[in-house]
């Protein structure tokens, strides 16, 4: 460690020569000179190693992003399009849904502001009702739909026209929504979006976008 004014009040350890044996259990240490109260510790890695980065954290990369949907159920902002992004995932109640309204292919997206590898999405029910109880929806809502990837905009909010766009993944799910139900991707992408080859109301509790992000820094609180 080079001493300067940021870090004068350490000084860096010699290993010990059983301690450079360690080559499978490397460590470094240090020791604290003054009397200091540490609020963190930080670690900075070097970046890049043949190519890759050396840390990775999978992280949500939709929470929170720019989210739009093909209508807005009763032009209630309750379900505006944003609820499926807010990290609450209960789907129990107006507080953590969006919806549609009853549209032909009705649709969902999500734009996450910039190209991620993105591992998985996971897709999350509502839990209140519409998901196939007997006493109010037979039907299970959520249930048969697409999930498109791309790094370009959608062009087309047309299904079999989206699916034919050069460049986006397609996952076709045949089944009635869990909580949640996980579609893998394996593909760059900024552009996600859930999309019905039928007509219904399409509400989310949740969508997840998981990505491997590379981690430059972290800290030790
Ligand atoms: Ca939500």
């Amino acid at each position: 460690m080079q001493k300067n004014a940021l870090n004068k009040n350490f000084t860096e350890v010699t290993p010990s020569p059983a301690e450079k044996k360690r080559r499978h259990r490397p460590i470094w240490r240090t020791v604290v000179v003054a009397a200091l109260v540490l609020s963190s510790v930080v670690i900075v890695s070097r970046l890049i190693y043949k190519d890759k980065p050396i840390f990775t954290q999978r992280i949500n990369v939709a929470l929170g992003k720019e989210a739009k949907q093909s209508s807005l159920l009763q032009m209630n902002e309750l379900f505006e399009a944003s609820k499926a992004v807010d990290g609450n995932t209960t789907g129990n109640g107006t507080a953590a849904l969006s919806s549609t309204d009853n549209d032909v292919n009705a649709w969902w997206e999500v734009d996450l502001g910039r190209t991620y590898s993105i591992s998985e999405i996971n897709i999350w029910n509502r839990t209140d009702c519409c998901a196939g109880h007997v006493d109010c929806c037979p039907t299970p809502r959520l249930h048969d739909f697409y999930v498109l990837v791309s790094d370009a905009k959608f062009a087309s909010t047309d299904l079999a026209t989206t699916i034919s766009q050069p460049g986006v993944f397609s996952s076709q799910f045949n089944n009635t929504a869990g909580t949640p139900t996980t579609i893998a991707i394996g593909k760059s992408g900024r552009y996600v979006r859930v999309q019905f080859n039928h007509t219904d109301y399409l509400t989310l509790a949740e969508v997840e976008v998981f990505a491997d992000v590379p981690l430059w820094h972290f800290a030790i609180e």
